[in-house]
């Protein structure tokens, strides 16, 4: 896959895939073009049956620093809705392979928004993440006010959204932001890590389980619970789940097909 702004590498690692945002220069600058990048990417790392896990990252000083300033300045809200970015976004939020946010140095604005749409973040001891849409007369639009509240509580939520402050990587893993934190020698590696475990379990489980945590999200415990109970019904139509049951049984490692 042949992109400006973006590097994809569908076979990174067996069944892990690798989305690195690349306009170093801007600091990864989310530009339209890029986010169109990324949706495109997205929809085919989805339906490319070797893949079972997805790995976005950007580089150690910039996971994003926000959508691309100098490209919003001039626009107006009818600009906006002509462009309907949220379409993109809406694709990458859709995706149901299991994504893993890589995260280095900034990731800001859109950037943070970003990685709070994937389902996981390794997180490099230099990373910062922030909301500081404020200080430029916006606020949060790729729904930085929904995720980060979720994820890190009112309080927190409230502060970094109204002042714009950052919080370290330490502090968003005490926060329940990221899964992990390490140095940044080794904070692809640890994403890699993470994802093949992932990538070892039976994608049809993995798909149908990141569905039913994401629907925690969306819905009532009652509705949440009925949908859990319906996949995990749905589980048992699949090759994988005799697979997995008949290895327990015969003390051998399962050995998953996606069937
Ligand atoms: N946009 C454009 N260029 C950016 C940028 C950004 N967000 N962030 C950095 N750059 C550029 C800088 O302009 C500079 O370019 P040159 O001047 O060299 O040409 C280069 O990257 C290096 O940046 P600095 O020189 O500023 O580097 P520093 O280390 O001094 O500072 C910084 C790093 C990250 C603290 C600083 O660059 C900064 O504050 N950046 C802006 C952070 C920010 O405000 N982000 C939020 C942007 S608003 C939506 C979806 C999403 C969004 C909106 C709508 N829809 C679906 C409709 C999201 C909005 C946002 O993210």
């Amino acid at each position: 896959m042949e992109f400006q702004y973006i590097i994809v590498d569908p076979s990174f690692k067996k069944h892990i895939a690798l989305v690195r945002l690349n306009r170093p220069k801007e600091l990864n600058a989310l530009n339209l073009q890029l986010m169109l990048e990324l949706k495109s990417a997205f929809a085919s790392l989805d339906e490319d049956d070797e893949v079972r896990c997805i790995i976005i990252t950007g580089n150690e000083q910039a996971f994003a620093a926000g959508a691309d300033i100098k490209q919003m300045e001039n626009k107006n809200a009818i600009d906006l809705l002509k462009i309907d970015q949220f379409e993109t976004w809406d694709q990458i939020r859709k995706t149901k392979k299991p994504i893993i946010a890589a995260v280095s140095g900034f990731a800001l604005g859109g950037g943070c928004e970003l990685a709070m749409t994937c389902d996981m973040i390794i997180a490099s001891e230099s990373a910062k993440f922030g909301q500081p849409e404020i200080k430029i007369g916006i606020m949060p639009g790729a729904g930085g006010t929904q995720r980060l509240t979720r994820a890190v509580g009112k309080a927190l939520a409230m502060e970094m959204v109204l002042t714009g402050k950052f919080i370290s990587a330490e502090e968003a893993q005490k926060a329940g932001l990221v899964n992990k934190v390490v140095p940044e020698e080794i904070y692809l590696d640890e994403a890699v890590k993470l994802a093949n475990e992932v990538a070892m379990m039976s994608p049809i489980s993995v798909r149908l389980a990141k569905e039913s945590v994401l629907k925690a999200f969306e819905s009532g415990l009652q509705e949440g619970l009925y949908f859990e109970r319906k996949n995990f019904y749905m589980c048992f139509t699949s090759e994988d789940q005799k697979e997995g049951m008949s290895a327990f049984v015969e003390k051998r490692k399962p050995n998953f097909t996606g069937n």
